[in-house]
């Protein structure tokens, strides 16, 4: 018998990579399903084999009989999920973006302690092979102490077939995707004090925001940008590869196309590919994030098993969204926003 139990809201797009992640984990089984969509929900039971199947939450929890619960629905329904689970006092993991606002993510958070229970935003990108592998040789020292860095993710690929709902939103690019790049220079800098960002449309078929251009000033002194775009045609598609620059007092790092790491320093020059594995049920060019969905689930139960707080807890997860908040706030009025102001 598994030693967890779970059981996931939201039976869509993204969801599907999430049920395979928990498949691949002998301690897990998800013993319950729930979507609004009854053709969503027939689709997922019918593949993973989930007797269980809601169409609303409510009864789903009052059922109960679950050790945890994986929220994979859009931005709009997570606060009343998550507070939901707070109520039933069953352990979360929500889906990025954290919350319509950070003042609803604040609530969450709150709920989520109150309650006593862990609840981890499912901020997948630093669980990426190539972010590990550049993590990897900040730790080791090689560069020495970074002072500047670049992540970025340029790409014309279409998004809006798949997630028609990113066409829509007044807000696109930062709230959907820079917000994982944002936590991937948190997660490689340390966190920030000031942002200062730029935004643009450039496709007018939708209705936010697809480039954001974000310079961030680190606690430690690292100094970064963060650039996204979805309206850049290259001669090579790299979605969805995020490229990394680092300058450290030692040395140098570069994570390029097909994820090629370079690393410079006194002791010489080393090229390797830090590629992440294509897991049997994942396709090309989504499996570098469908590793990550993998690893980072594993994280969830390992730290669920542990009682300890997950690396991307709401409250450590606060302080991306709260670099999100911050660049719309700059972009809209043409200034340096300091964290310290949002995140009190
Ligand atoms: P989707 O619209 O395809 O799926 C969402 C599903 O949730 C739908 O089937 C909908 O019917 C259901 N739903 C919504 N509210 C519900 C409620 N209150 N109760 C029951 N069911 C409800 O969306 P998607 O593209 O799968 O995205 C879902 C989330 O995953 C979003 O927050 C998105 O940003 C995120 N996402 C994350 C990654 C990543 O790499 N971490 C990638 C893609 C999407
Ligand atoms: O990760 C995401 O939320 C996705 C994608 C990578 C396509 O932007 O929407």
């Amino acid at each position: 018998m598994a030693r967890f139990k779970g059981a996931l809201i939201g039976c869509g797009f993204f969801a599907v990579n999430q049920m395979h992640g928990w498949r691949d984990l002998a301690d897990v089984e998800i013993v319950a399903i729930c979507d609004r969509d009854p053709e969503r929900l027939k689709i997922v039971g019918d593949q993973f084999g989930v007797a269980r199947r809601y169409a609303s939450a409510d009864e789903m929890f009052s059922d109960g009989g679950f050790d945890f619960v994986d929220i994979a629905t859009t931005v709009g329904s997570h606060r009343a999920l998550v507070e939901l689970a707070a109520r039933h006092k069953v352990p979360a993991i929500c889906q990025k973006p954290f919350a319509p606002t950070l003042a609803d993510a604040k609530a969450m958070v709150a709920a989520a302690e109150a309650a006593g229970i862990p609840l981890m935003i499912h901020e997948n990108f630093r669980w990426q092979t190539p972010i590990l592998a550049v993590r990897q040789v900040l730790d080791s020292g090689a560069i020495g102490a970074p002072f500047w860095g670049r992540v970025s993710f340029r790409s014309g690929f279409d998004v809006f077939s798949g997630q028609p709902y990113l066409a829509k939103g007044k807000r696109f690019i930062i709230e959907d995707l820079g917000i994982h790049s944002l936590d991937i220079a948190r997660f490689l800098f340390g966190d920030a004090t000031r942002m200062t960002a730029r935004t643009r449309r450039i496709n007018p078929a939708i209705a936010g925001e697809d480039v954001a251009t974000m310079l961030l000033d680190h606690e430690g002194g690292v100094t970064s940008i963060v650039d996204v775009s979805y309206a850049t045609r290259l001669p090579e598609e790299p979605f969805p590869e995020t490229f990394v620059e680092i300058d450290g007092d030692r040395g140098t790092l570069r994570l390029g196309k097909d994820y090629r790491l370079t690393v410079h320093s006194p002791d010489g020059t080393t090229q390797s590919t830090v590629a992440p594995s294509l897991l049997p049920w994942a396709s090309r060019p989504w499996h570098n994030i469908q590793e990550s969905v993998a690893l980072i689930q594993r994280h969830w139960i390992e730290r669920l098993a542990a009682g300890r707080e997950p690396d991307t807890s709401g409250r450590d997860n606060l302080k991306t969204f709260a670099l999100v908040e911050a660049a719309y706030l700059s972009a809209e009025r043409g200034e340096t926003v300091s964290l310290g102001e949002l995140l009190a």
